[in-house]
């Protein structure tokens, strides 16, 4: 029944289809299907798929643009189901999320932030395109724990480094943790920018931020 339903959400993410795409997280959060299964099983890999064919020249970025709006408006039904499973309530840290200057890809981002919200962390998600002074700001202004870089793009994952270097200068390096991810990140790539930490998904994500926040 998953399976069916998962290629389902893989289909609709493919033909850039938002109605169906809301009609199937609907029909997921019915049949009790986790949330983020559904993200993770369903939807993601529509969009892989999209992503793959474009990197090809198969398709083209309006097919990605429509993949990445019926992604977005199934994430959207998701995400207050994922906001009532949350159980803990008390703050465990304060982060700042954002992606770097010049990218604009946001949906892993967003599922990032998600996921630590919902896992007790106050996140302040600054979103796409974000200058590295605008991080610095918001890790002072909000005195972050850790500070959560993404770059989708090779030519912009450079901008993680930045923000660690601006950081550094601001004399904020000490209180504060920087983790960076994203598809061409690695953990390699974190120990050659000084970050301290990567993770190649969400859910790592959370677990490098307790392990960073000690929580
Ligand atoms: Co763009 N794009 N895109 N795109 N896009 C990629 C990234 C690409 C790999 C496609 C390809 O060629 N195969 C390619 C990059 C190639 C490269 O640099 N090596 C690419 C390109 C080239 C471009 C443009 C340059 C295309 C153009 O204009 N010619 C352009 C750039 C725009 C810009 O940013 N300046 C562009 C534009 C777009 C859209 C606007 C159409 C759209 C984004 C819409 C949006 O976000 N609102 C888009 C999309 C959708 C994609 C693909 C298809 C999907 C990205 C995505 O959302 N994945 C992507 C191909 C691919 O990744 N397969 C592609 C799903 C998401 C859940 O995964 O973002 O990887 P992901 O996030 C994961 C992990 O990476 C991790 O956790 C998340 C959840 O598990 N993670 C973190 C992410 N951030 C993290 C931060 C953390 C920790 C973990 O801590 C801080």
């Amino acid at each position: 029944m998953s399976e069916e339903l998962f290629a389902q959400m893989r289909q609709a993410v493919i033909d850039g289809d938002p109605a169906a795409a809301a009609a199937l997280a609907e029909q997921a959060l019915a049949s009790g299907v986790p949330p983020l299964d559904a993200i993770d099983n369903g939807f993601v890999p529509g969009l892989t798929y999209v992503g793959e064919q474009f990197g090809a020249g198969e398709l083209f970025l309006p097919d990605m643009m429509l993949a990445a709006r019926a992604m977005q408006k199934a994430v959207a039904v998701l995400e207050p189901e994922m906001q009532r499973q949350a159980t803990e309530r008390h703050v465990l840290g304060r982060v700042v999320l954002g992606t770097v200057k010049g990218d604009i890809h946001e949906i892993g981002k967003n599922l990032v932030g998600m996921m630590l919200a919902t896992s007790g962390f106050e996140v302040h998600d600054l979103g796409v395109d974000v200058a590295p002074e605008r991080f610095v700001e918001a890790a002072r202004e909000h005195s972050a724990d850790v500070v959560g870089v993404s770059a989708l793009l090779t030519t912009t994952m450079a901008g993680q480094r930045t923000v660690i270097e601006q950081l550094e200068a601001a004399g904020l390096r000490p209180k504060c943790r920087v983790i960076v991810g994203g598809a061409p990140a690695s953990s390699t790539w974190a120990t050659e920018i000084g970050a301290d930490g990567y993770s190649e998904d969400a859910i790592g994500a959370v677990a490098l931020v307790r392990q960073l926040v000690g929580a």
